[in-house]
């Protein structure tokens, strides 16, 4: 059986720019440095193909500080980008930058038509239900305005809330197989995950619960000693990436790629 919601066989990322100095962040903890940035970013395009995907790296662009936070501007089902609206001002342009990567890419590329907004990064796939947090960044428009598009693609959609405090619905929850969830207790509390199994982080390691599953790995961000333990104990094939600059602009691991299966 595949799963859709974790196997594939292509990821889409692009090269952090030297401008993600400027990147949005809800609390200032310095600048990323762009070059260790840069080496952050190559040792997650590894781990990405150690898991067994090809990758393509789309080159930085400049104009966009967070845009090598691609997974923020599409969505891709079946292998078929859908070009979404973000919710940040700066970040709008961004879907209209990376629409002819995606075309180059993906088996198709549609838009998504609405007057509202919605973050790739409020969305969580299983295997049959698109879970869409409503946040700052997403809004009830731009989710109603989605629902036909993930349909099209035999998925249902689930509209939630994430808690204000949480900038993204995937900042603190990642899929790791196709009945299980890892999500940090204040968004387990929210409801949203009935019928998954969930494995919950620990007070102090919140921004472990953005992971990712790809094929048989699971990839963790470092200094999560206690995430990476549950989540070997619960029997995934853990690796642990340095995500410390995408960290000082509110990133991290699911935000840095677009994964998607073709053929
Ligand atoms: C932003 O605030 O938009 C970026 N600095 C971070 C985006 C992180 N993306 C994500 O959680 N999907």
């Amino acid at each position: 059986m595949t799963h859709r919601s974790y196997q594939f066989t292509h990821a889409l990322c692009r090269a952090p720019a030297t401008s993600v100095t400027d990147g949005l962040r809800a609390a200032d903890q310095g600048d990323p440095d762009p070059a260790v940035f840069a080496a952050e970013h190559d040792a997650y395009v590894s781990a990405l193909r150690d898991a067994g995907c090809t990758v393509a790296v789309l080159p930085a662009d400049e104009a966009f500080p967070d845009s090598v936070f691609i997974e923020d501007p599409a969505l891709v089902l079946n292998g078929v980008a859908i070009v979404l609206r973000p919710g940040a001002p700066t970040r709008l342009g961004e879907a209209d930058a990376l629409r002819p990567a995606l075309a180059l890419h993906m088996a198709d590329v549609v838009d998504l038509v609405t007057d509202g907004y919605v973050d790739g990064g409020d969305i969580l796939c299983t295997d049959d239900r698109v879970l869409l947090g409503l946040s700052a960044r997403t809004n009830a428009t731009g989710a109603e305005d989605l629902r036909p598009l993930v349909e099209a693609h035999g998925y249902t959609l689930e509209v939630l809330q994430t808690p204000p405090e949480i900038l993204h619905f995937k900042t603190e929850s990642s899929l790791l197989d196709a009945e299980t969830v890892l999500a940090t207790p204040a968004l387990a509390a929210s409801g949203a995950f009935r019928d998954l199994k969930i494995i919950e982080t620990v007070p102090g390691e919140e921004a472990a619960a953005n992971a990712i599953r790809v094929n048989d790995h699971v990839i963790v961000s470092e200094g999560h000693p206690r995430a990476a333990d549950r989540l070997a104990d619960a029997g995934y094939s853990v690796k642990v990436l340095n995500t410390s600059q995408a960290a000082l602009v509110d990133g991290g691991l699911s935000c840095m790629s677009l994964r998607y299966s073709l053929g």
